[in-house]
């Protein structure tokens, strides 16, 4: 049981950052927004979402969860 559920999130989690935006983002539009990106981690700051949007459109896609992510900036979602 705890087998197949770990294969199925390794396999979720390859493809970019598909795993993040499942375990986060609640309204489905496939875009995380601050105030889903603090229902989760309320310790990131409008401050440090805004450097996590590299391309200021106000929400982050699954590159820029990922990069987020790589760099620390978000903690990487896996419980
Ligand atoms: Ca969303
Ligand atoms: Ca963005």
């Amino acid at each position: 049981m705890t087998r197949t559920v770990l294969t199925a999130l390794t396999v979720l989690a390859l493809p970019t950052g598909l795993l993040a935006a499942t375990d986060i983002e609640t309204n489905g539009d496939g875009l995380l927004t601050i105030d889903e990106v603090q229902a989760v981690y309320p310790e990131i700051t409008a401050e440090a979402f805004t450097a996590m949007d590299v391309n200021a459109d106000g929400a982050l896609d699954d590159d820029e969860v990922v990069a987020a992510q790589e760099a620390g900036m978000m903690p990487a979602s896996e419980s």
